[in-house]
């Protein structure tokens, strides 16, 4: 396993990003561009860190034509509505105001808040107060879970934080920006979409904008923990590898105890000039399981701060064909998942909403889940390592991005590198995706192997993964074959047999698959829609018989495929998607959930999760 801070290869330029974001205080104006307060590294395990929630009611401004941002000669204003200007005398022309306006819940999507917004796509300014009272030798930072798609951050008036991607969270050092009493925090959200963005302007879901995931201010001494890695390493069951990275000014020559009470585990180590200390040590753990999802508590600790951690180990690989957890070869059992509130619409964003979809993945005798297609709120992954459920992360890299463009790949680089930060410590988490559905062209070869060249340095421990797409072999064959086959370690593919194409559902279990590799398949995709509670023949499309004639003919021809490793139906709730228009049955909404909005079960829940009880016995777990 290789040792690498968090910034993987940039681990020399740190030091000076971060002296930026320590002088910022001094220079940052409206004129030092978004791009020059980018990267302040995340800080890990924030939820079990002391914090202040910002979240609640803040005050909106809707602002299509970004008339806070832009001057009337279309050039960045000096003052914008970041400025929350005040009428000081009655003549004073001011022509916005956030105190009187309307206001909209952190975290959450704006679409399914305000009528309004259901379609829009644009710039919203949020802005809310708090007070800080100021202590010796803390650092503060605000952190955002996620902002979909670019936010800017101004505190009392200065750009102090700005952030490109809607599903990974970032930080920014406010410690020379805060006030002694009450503070400004307002935020410019922007979920246009654009060509060159990822995901680009063509996807299968709702572009849901806003502050979609939890703000906090998190409090830390001068030097603190900033991230860590502790895992298992792959290749011995017993040995514990990783690092641990400070940040402050004593970051160096530190002495870091690493403290796992239930093992007896109390191992010093030392930080070197970088405030890095790399960490090994054997120790006889119990290992996670799907069945035992077993968490230890992990102690952390520097003179200055302690960090507490639930963390399991388990080693995860692929070999001959197999995926192996712990050594053991599994059958996964699982389904994809967008992250669509459990009843009704709207983003998920907390861990009620999180215990409701993984339940439901138990209750289907599942084991495993896609979260598709962007990393998902912390939650999910977190209830994922409590309730044994393993699970694909992906990066928006769908369909038609540009791969010729290297800012495109930069970006997707950047926010793979923040997914796989925030949650490389959690045994959940086994599959690393780069891509979905991905057309083969030689730009799109060299961008997806780099994206995985760029996964593999920061995380050797996981699995790397892509969805990609099948090819007819003439009369009754499915073949799988994609140069990226060579690149991963386990292939996904999807198929909608008797859903798309002309195949009647009932031929689709004499299909034959072929594929040019060795390596696991998961059919990471297949299914069809339904109109939950819209009964009738299974020859009629949008009844659940028909749904679930998809479902019994498909699970047919999986049985038949002797390289398959794990199956993610597509998928367990129905999700708004502008693609959907169909009256009465669609609405704007994918109906190939087993789930409907609304929470209601239809027929193929059922088939797939007696399926599973089928593999469960098979696999004998
Ligand atoms: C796919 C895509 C997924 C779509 C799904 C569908 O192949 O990967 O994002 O939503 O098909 O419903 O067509």
């Amino acid at each position: 396993m290789k040792i690498k801070s968090k910034n993987g290869t940039n681990k020399k330029f740190y030091p000076l990003i971060f002296s930026l974001f320590l002088l910022g205080g001094s220079f940052l104006t409206q004129n030092v561009t978004a791009r020059e307060v980018d990267s302040d590294p995340t800080i890990q395990n924030v939820m079990g860190r002391e914090t202040v929630s910002l979240d609640g009611q803040w005050g909106v401004i809707i602002d299509p034509y970004e008339t806070g941002y832009y001057d009337y000669r279309y050039q960045p204003s000096e003052n914008g509505y970041f400025k929350d200007q005040k009428v000081q005398k009655p003549s004073d022309l001011i022509e916005y105001n956030f105190d009187t306006g309307p206001t909209l819940n952190v975290p959450g999507d704006w679409n399914t808040q305000d009528d309004q917004l259901f379609l829009y796509e644009g710039t919203v300014w949020y802005k809310r107060t708090f007070n800080y009272l100021p202590n010796e030798n803390e650092r503060q930072f605000i952190y955002f879970g996620a902002a979909n798609y670019e936010a800017h951050v101004y505190l009392n008036g200065e750009l102090v934080g700005h952030h490109i991607g809607g599903f990974t969270p970032f930080n920014t050092e406010v410690t020379d920006h805060l006030n002694d009493g009450q503070n400004t925090l307002i935020v410019k959200v922007d979920n246009q979409r654009k060509r060159e963005a990822v995901p680009t302007v063509n996807t299968d879901w709702w572009n849901y904008g806003g502050i979609t995931r939890s703000v906090s201010l998190i409090t830390v001494p001068d030097t603190f923990i900033e991230d860590y890695f502790i895992q298992l390493d792959p290749e011995s069951s017993n040995t514990v590898k990783g690092w641990v990275q400070m940040n402050g000014s004593n970051r160096a020559n530190q002495t870091l105890t690493i403290k796992i009470p239930e093992a007896n585990i109390e191992k010093q180590f030392r930080t070197d000039e970088m405030g890095i200390a790399e960490v090994e040590f054997t120790a006889d753990l119990e290992k996670w399981s799907t069945r035992n999802p077993k968490l230890y508590d992990v102690i952390l600790e520097i003179p200055e701060e302690t960090i507490e951690d639930q963390i399991g180990f388990r080693t995860i690989r692929q070999k001959d064909g197999e995926i192996l957890l712990n050594g053991e070869p599994i059958f996964l059992r699982g389904i994809c998942i967008h992250e669509s509130r459990p009843f009704g619409g709207g983003r998920a964003n907390n861990s009620a909403d999180a215990e409701v979809l993984l339940g439901w993945v138990k209750e289907m005798n599942g084991n495993y889940v896609r979260l598709a297609h962007y990393p998902h709120n912390e939650h999910m992954v977190r209830m994922a390592d409590k309730m044994g459920i393993l699970v694909w992360s992906e990066v928006p890299v769908y369909w038609t991005i540009q791969f010729e463009n290297p800012e495109v790949y930069a970006n997707a680089e950047r926010q793979m590198r923040e997914m796989v930060d925030r949650d490389h410590n959690r045994a959940s988490v086994i599959l690393w995706s780069l891509a979905n559905e991905t057309p083969r062209s030689e730009a799109r070869f060299t961008f997806l192997s780099n994206l995985a060249e760029a996964v593999r340095e920061l995380d050797s421990t996981r699995l790397v993964t892509a969805a990609l797409e099948t090819q007819s072999r003439g009369e009754g064959v499915i073949g799988i074959h994609d140069p990226m086959e060579e690149v991963v370690d386990v292939i996904g593919v999807n198929s909608y047999c008797g859903w798309y194409g002309n195949m009647p559902p009932e031929q689709c279990s004499d299909l034959r698959w072929e594929s040019d590799s060795n390596k696991p398949v998961i059919l990471s995709e297949f299914g069809g829609g339904a109109l939950q509670g819209y009964h009738g023949d299974e020859n009629e499309r949008w009844t659940e018989e028909f749904q679930d004639a998809v479902y019994e003919s498909n699970l047919e021809m999986i049985d038949n495929i002797s390289f398959v490793r794990g199956t993610s139906p597509w998928l367990l709730k129905d999700f708004r998607s502008p693609r959907r228009p169909l009256p009465r049955f669609q609405d704007f909404w994918n109906r190939k959930g087993v789930i409907s909005d609304e929470g209601l079960k239809k027929k193929a829940f059922f088939t797939i999760q007696d399926w599973y009880e089928k593999k469960k016995q098979e696999w004998e777990e």
